[in-house]
């Protein structure tokens, strides 16, 4: 295919909220889409795969400030620093062509630009919003959404709220949701149209509070200061901004919106079917063909979060087990549209399974009888297959159709399910022709030849099947298998192997795990992640001259007075005897670590030939010297027989 005619496909994921290091819950969606992704580019697709993070709103903000820290610098560190999302991405081989954050100043040019003209098309208009709020979710909520007074999404309590604040008009495009939703394939699993009809359409759509004026992290509204952008409006508009809608950052709106699909988890689907289109109906732009909400991974049956402390970490799993087992136990285990409950042992029993025992033993059985047998190829010319070898290679020869069709509907449990069915198949005619006992008599070498043939050609042909899920392992198969072809034209004709193909031979792929003893191991890695970490070391600094140091003067000070700044939460303010008989004040950033009352009386350091400072409007004559690690600090304290003025040398 040429690529102007090839066919686009672009897929999203949800762009990722990181208040907080991802789960193995937000690692399932990304694999899928990457699954996805990869299988559409094996198809011949001209495929975009958009992923990215979703960085305004209070929690980030709230966060931020816990941290000490701005929320850019904040959200940075998370996304881009060690172990943060772009990391996790890189090690899970997730092949994102674009990633978008949404503090992109390209981004946030269109979010204005697109709640501008909706304001001008009066879609969006000012009013008075009442109502309860969840903070931790972001959204508002009218009293009849509420479940037993709580958050609907979240369980939470809800605190009420009134601002002022736009609307967009939502309830204007309820209709067409309805005929959307109801009439069309928008939207799959069904069952989840049925939520939505049942929980948002019955009831009736409200207008929707789209700004914001109680904190400040947001896309600020050009025309109105004070008001920032819903992070939900801000946040839908990236699977737009990411192509260059109403922005110079690149040129291809035209070439992939609409969106083949978006891929999104079930408690986001309103946002996602309800809200993004109407809002795009308002835009007039063309509508995405699909949104598929999956499944939760679920933990001791609730789902996994942060907040509620049960997460499972995918580097730990990653690191332990390897990146494809860890995609491949994902996508095998829990069907895409519904629930699953993950546990440590369902992984390892997966691995052990169908990697160790299924897909790996039939590899390195094959390849090991291969080599044993015919040395560096094979000669499988003449001899054409038995009877017996029909079963088998008919199942092989309509493998690539069966998973295909399971494949375009997002079924990968049921596509890796025919490939695994293949390959117990394969296992089984290995022992219904026992090639060791054909390889005592050497008339029969060319039927074992065809034997052996039959199952590097099925082998080959499950390897480039599998590579959507497990890329690194589909590589490794075909390179045993000669660099054998694994596009999907090849996969779909039993017989492409060359006849003479020269098999390499190779270290276990999936060794089998002990489960009880690896149980153990992983539950102390576990336990072990979770227990407090010593803060880092702070960086060293330069080295400095003894001339440099013996400058600065150490006096030993007694606290005569201590009290709380006003108006500042950081500053208490000392009043010390320094031995010279005049009392020496001292400003020092504490509070949070002291009370004042607890310091009166106390011996401590100060460097006392420090310039003087004003801070908050008062003099501080030097400083009082501190430990500090992390977010420990503690006072340098002396004991009290040492005369106040005494000088540390
Ligand atoms: O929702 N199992 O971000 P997010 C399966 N920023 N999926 C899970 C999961 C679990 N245990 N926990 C989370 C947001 N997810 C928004 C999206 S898109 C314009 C904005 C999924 O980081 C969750 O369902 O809270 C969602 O699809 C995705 O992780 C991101 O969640």
């Amino acid at each position: 295919m040429c690529d102007k005619c090839k066919e686009r496909f672009f897929i999203t994921t949800p762009i990722y909220y990181p208040s907080d290091k991802l789960h193995i819950g937000h690692t399932y969606c990304t694999v899928a889409t990457d699954a996805m992704a990869r299988y559409k580019r094996m198809r011949g697709f001209d495929v975009c795969f958009l992923t990215g993070t979703d960085e305004h709103g209070q929690k980030i903000e709230t966060k931020a400030k816990e941290a000490n820290t701005t929320p850019k610098a904040f959200v940075d560190n998370i996304v881009e620093g060690e172990k943060g999302v772009k990391d996790l991405w890189k090690l899970m081989n997730i092949s994102y062509d674009r990633f978008i954050r949404t503090t992109d100043p390209y981004h946030m040019e269109t979010v204005q630009k697109v709640f501008k003209k909706m304001y001008e098309k009066g879609d969006i208009y000012k009013g008075t919003y009442e109502g309860m709020y969840c903070t931790p979710c972001e959204s508002f909520w009218t009293a009849s959404q509420l479940k037993d007074g709580k958050c609907p999404d979240c369980g939470r309590e809800v605190q009420p709220a009134q601002e002022e604040a736009y609307f967009f008009r939502l309830s204007k495009y309820a209709q067409q949701i309805r005929n959307l939703l109801v009439n069309t394939d928008f939207l799959e699993p069904r069952s989840r149209v049925n939520e939505m009809v049942h929980n948002f359409l019955d009831p009736g759509l409200e207008d929707l509070c789209v700004s914001r004026t109680s904190f400040t992290w947001g896309i600020p509204v050009d025309f109105d200061p004070g008001h920032v952008v819903y992070v939900w409006l801000d946040a839908l508009f990236n699977y737009t901004s990411a192509l260059g809608f109403l922005n110079d950052h690149c040129n291809d709106y035209e070439k992939y919106w609409p969106a083949d699909v978006h891929f999104v988890g079930k408690e986001i689907v309103r946002f996602h079917s309800i809200i993004w289109p109407a809002m795009l109906m308002s835009m007039e732009m063309p509508l995405p063909k699909k949104v598929f909400g999956h499944g939760w991974l679920l933990l001791d049956g609730g789902k996994m979060s942060k907040s509620k402390g049960n997460v499972v970490d995918p580097y730990l799993l990653a690191e332990r087990y390897g990146t494809d087992a860890l995609r491949f136990f994902l996508l095998r285990t829990f069907p895409f549209g519904s629930d699953g409950n993950f546990s440590n042992e369902a992984l390892i029993s997966c691995i052990n399974t169908d990697l160790a025992n299924d897909l790996g033993n039939l590899v390195s059985r094959t390849i090991a009888m291969a080599q044993k047998y015919f040395g560096a190829s094979l000669c499988a010319n003449q001899v054409e297959d038995a009877e017996k070898d029909t079963e088998l290679v008919e199942l092989v020869s309509g493998l690539a159709g069966r998973y295909e069709e399971q494949m375009e509907k997002f079924a990968f449990q049921n596509a890796l399910s025919e490939i695994f069915k293949v390959i117990g198949r394969a296992n089984k005619y290995i022992d219904e022709n026992e090639p060791w006992r054909l390889a005592k008599d050497e008339a029969n070498f060319p039927r074992l030849a065809r034997v052996l043939y039959n199952l590097l050609e099925t082998v080959r042909i499950c390897a480039g099947l599998l590579r959507p899920f497990m890329p690194g392992t589909a590589d490794e198969i075909a390179a045993r298998l000669g660099g054998a072809r694994t596009d999907w034209d090849s996969l779909t004709t039993f017989g492409l192997l060359p006849r003479d193909v020269a098999t390499v031979a190779g270290p276990v792929m999936f060794p089998r795990i002990d489960i009880d003893k690896e149980l153990k191991e992983l539950e102390a890695a576990i336990a072990a992640q979770a227990a407090p970490q010593e803060d880092p070391l702070p960086e060293p600094l330069p080295e400095i001259t003894f001339d440099a140091f013996e400058k600065v003067e150490m006096t030993v000070v007694k606290v005569l007075g201590c009290e709380k700044v006003k108006k500042s939460e950081k500053l208490l303010k000392f009043t010390l005897d320094d031995g010279t008989g005049t009392p020496r004040q001292i400003l020092s950033g504490i509070a949070k670590y002291y009370q004042p009352e607890e310091l009166l009386g106390k011996t401590l350091v100060a460097v006392t030939n420090l310039a003087p400072r004003k801070m908050m409007g008062q003099l501080s004559c030097g400083m009082l010297l501190s430990a500090e690690r992390g977010d420990k600090l503690n006072l340098i304290m002396l004991d009290d027989s040492i005369a106040a003025g005494s000088r540390l040398v």
